[in-house]
């Protein structure tokens, strides 16, 4: 039984008992440590995934959302009755704390090894997932990052490394190409945090500007930390841009859009899935106008498969008591594509239950999940976005 129609069978013998699902507290912020689930039974087969992300630091909230996106699928998993060789299993999640900062991700992903889980998913940031993706290859334990975009990751010859987002290829040329033909860009800034992910994706874009014919007025860079960036837009506000670009995260941002608007520059906005959250809008105070902002989500589904979409968000917030930020539902997944691969290879050891993840065909909320030869998403999707009246608004899906 795959682990959609265990769930199901969960769910129909709980009505079938007259018993309803009841809905956990909301609670503003991911649990510590371990997983709260119940104590497995004794005869449980218990099976441990690690999980990281920045639950500290600037973008706590979005390692947080992770977090509570891994905690859903593993309470999940544990009330479908699975089993392994006759075995009933039981999910303990290790969550980790990284910080965004790449010694602490190497340090949590080591501190994971020794704890011997079968599996992480994660980190957040490719500068943390790149270099803690060498100590999970060399413990032979598989990864999957739901969110870390920079192409480096799958490129690097480990075969147990999946990602279930688009890469900052996509990502950037995609969006590279929208300033120009779709926002009329002519003379576009770039500006980048100087991480793996700020840099990667604005190298991206630029490429795309230019492959569309557009021109690269001015190209900056702050760091990851910074709060003040007048001296590097009151640069680009003498090149007179219609459009400015930002590679890194929603943190940085947002106090980037306020300095903007101090400054009279009144171009359009965009940036990449690391500033595509719903905490924008609070980020950036009165700094973010209706249509102003254009981002991308690296993923998306639309029609029928949205339906699953809005379910999972609607849970999650009844759940959490938060708007899903952005990455939630691909940890979501991400969890549930690696247990769906124990469950069929009927073991938790990773060179057993490595080929069934490689051969992985799997219809989450994010849509359909296969990878290619090096771990990455098979057609993975991009959602653009802008917002209005301080929510995220989608534009369209693109592949
Ligand atoms: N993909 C955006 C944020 C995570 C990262 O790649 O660093």
């Amino acid at each position: 039984m795959n682990i959609k129609l265990a769930v199901l069978a969960s769910a129909v013998a709980l009505a079938a008992c007259g018993k309803k699902e009841e809905a956990a507290p909301a609670a503003e912020t991911a649990a510590p440590a371990t997983s709260a689930a119940a104590p497995a039974p004794a005869e449980a087969m218990v099976i441990k995934i690690g999980h990281v992300g920045p639950t500290s630091g600037a973008i706590a909230h979005l390692g947080k959302d992770n977090e509570n996106g891994a905690r859903m699928a593993i309470e999940e998993l544990n009330g479908a009755g699975l089993t392994i060789e006759g075995k009933p299993v039981q999910f303990e999640l290790l969550a980790e704390d990284d910080a965004a900062d790449p010694k602490q991700g190497t340090a949590a992903a080591q501190k994971l090894v020794d704890a011997k889980v079968a599996g992480v998913i994660g980190h957040l940031n490719s500068g943390t997932t790149i270099p803690a993706s060498q100590i999970y290859n060399d413990a032979g334990i598989p990864q999957i990052s739901p969110s870390a975009t920079n192409p480096t990751y799958t490129r690097q010859g480990y075969t147990g490394v999946f990602r279930v987002v688009a890469d900052d290829v996509h990502l950037g040329g995609t969006l590279g190409k929208y300033a120009v033909e779709q926002l009329g860009g002519k003379a576009v800034a770039v500006i980048d945090d100087r991480t793996a992910y700020g840099q990667g994706v604005a190298d991206e874009f630029e490429k795309g500007v230019k492959a569309a014919g557009g021109n690269i007025v001015g190209r900056e860079f702050t760091n990851d930390k910074a709060t003040d960036f007048n001296a590097i837009l009151t640069t680009l506000k003498a090149q007179k841009p219609d459009v400015v670009f930002f590679g890194g995260m929603d943190a940085v941002a947002g106090p980037m859009l306020k300095q903007m608007k101090q400054l009279g520059i009144e171009a359009k906005f965009m940036g990449g899935d690391g500033i595509c959250t719903s905490k924008l809008p609070e980020l950036a105070g009165d700094g973010m106008s209706d249509e102003q902002v254009y981002c991308a989500e690296a993923g998306g589904v639309e029609g029928e498969q949205k339906v699953g979409m809005d379910k999972f968000r609607a849970d999650f917030k009844a759940k959490f008591g938060e708007e899903v930020q952005v990455y939630a539902p691909y940890v979501y997944d991400a969890v549930k594509v690696m247990a769906d691969a124990m469950v069929k290879a009927q073991s938790s050891d990773p060179v057993k239950y490595l080929p069934a993840l490689k051969a992985t065909e799997y219809e989450g909320v994010t849509g359909k999940i296969a990878f290619d030869e090096k771990g990455d998403i098979k057609n993975g999707a991009l959602t653009l976005m802008t917002y209005k009246g301080g929510a995220r608004t989608q534009i369209a899906v693109i592949r």
